[in-house]
């Protein structure tokens, strides 16, 4: 299945449309792509052509379901991929030419300035767990597909979405990962669609995969079954101009056999999970390769 992953890079390469981005970076771009990972044998979508760091990105997704937006509790972990938008806000509003670890010392060590500054609005975390009705009433959308999954697993409503369109403008970025819509088989088996309307293809999809691998492995668990297929959607399918050399990296490199992940024990709620629940055994990737993201 990685050899999806590298053909779609390279039809990219080839054939994608020459654009001028939101970012000013500029990309080469193809519009709709699919790629699919059979999770049911435990193996795990973690790229081989190059090392990714798959305890980052099921971190991220821990912390999507928490329902937080604010970046300190990421960077308690670790994870620094969501500061340079917070930071590029700091240094616009205040003229502040800080660098991103004293931004990132003081987010972790200053509640106050973390509150201010450390927030990306009501992205993902929001959305999941306390999308805003009209009147008032907060919905959690991971709460209420669990309940479906267990009661109504024939159900052809078991998603949800992060595109919630009045609260688009207060958001630092708009959900990339958008739709996860969901899928339980007669004999007990859980896949997942998901629709990522905008795909930074070096950088981004390898991340993506991961943290839907994981998603799904906790909500199968939670729902009493087991893994299935993991359905990859793309909308705008894009590699940065900046990033056409770390592809061409990649394409060069043979892939070796993908991982496989587990979850070490029954969490008693989808909010019990923690990143020592995740077991990954055999991942034997290429080296990393260093790209910088475009914010
Ligand atoms: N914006 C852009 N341009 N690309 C994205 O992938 C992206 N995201 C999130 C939001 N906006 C985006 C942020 N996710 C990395 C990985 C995921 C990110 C952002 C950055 C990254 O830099 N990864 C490096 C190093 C990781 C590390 O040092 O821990 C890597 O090599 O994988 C996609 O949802």
């Amino acid at each position: 299945p990685e050899y999806q992953y590298l053909d779609l890079i390279e039809r990219v390469l080839e054939y994608g449309d020459e654009r001028v981005d939101r970012t000013g970076v500029g990309t080469r771009s193809l519009f709709g792509a699919m790629v699919r990972f059979d999770l049911s044998d435990g193996t795990a979508p973690i790229l081989t052509t190059k090392r990714v760091y798959w305890k980052t990105a099921i971190k991220e997704m821990l912390w999507f379901l928490t329902g937080g937006t604010n970046i300190q509790p990421l960077l308690r972990e670790n994870v620094r991929i969501w500061t340079d938008w917070p930071l590029a806000a700091y240094r616009r509003e205040t003229g502040e030419s800080v660098t991103q670890e004293e931004f990132e010392r003081r987010i972790v060590e200053d509640d106050g300035f973390a509150a201010q500054w450390g927030e990306l609005g009501p992205v993902y975390g929001k959305q999941w767990r306390r999308w805003m009705g009209s009147d008032g009433r907060e919905h959690d959308q991971i709460g209420t597909l669990i309940r479906a999954l267990r009661e109504t697993p024939a159900s052809r409503r078991l998603l949800f979405h992060g595109w919630n369109v009045a609260e688009l403008g207060e958001m630092a970025l708009p959900p990339c990962h958008m739709v996860y819509q969901y899928h339980v088989t007669s004999d007990g088996r859980l896949n997942c669609l998901l629709l990522q309307r905008s795909v930074d293809l070096l950088l981004g999809a390898a991340f993506n995969y991961v943290g839907a691998t994981a998603l799904q492995l906790m909500l199968a668990q939670q729902a009493g079954l087991r893994p299935g297929e993991l359905v990859w959607v793309g909308g705008d399918v894009h590699l940065y101009r900046n990033h056409f050399d770390q592809a061409r990296e990649q394409l060069g490199r043979e892939p070796r056999a993908l991982p496989k992940i587990s979850l070490a024990k029954r969490a008693e709620s989808i909010d019990d999970y923690r990143i020592e629940d995740f077991e990954v055994e055999g991942y034997d990737p290429h080296p990393h390769i260093k790209a910088d993201v475009a914010v």
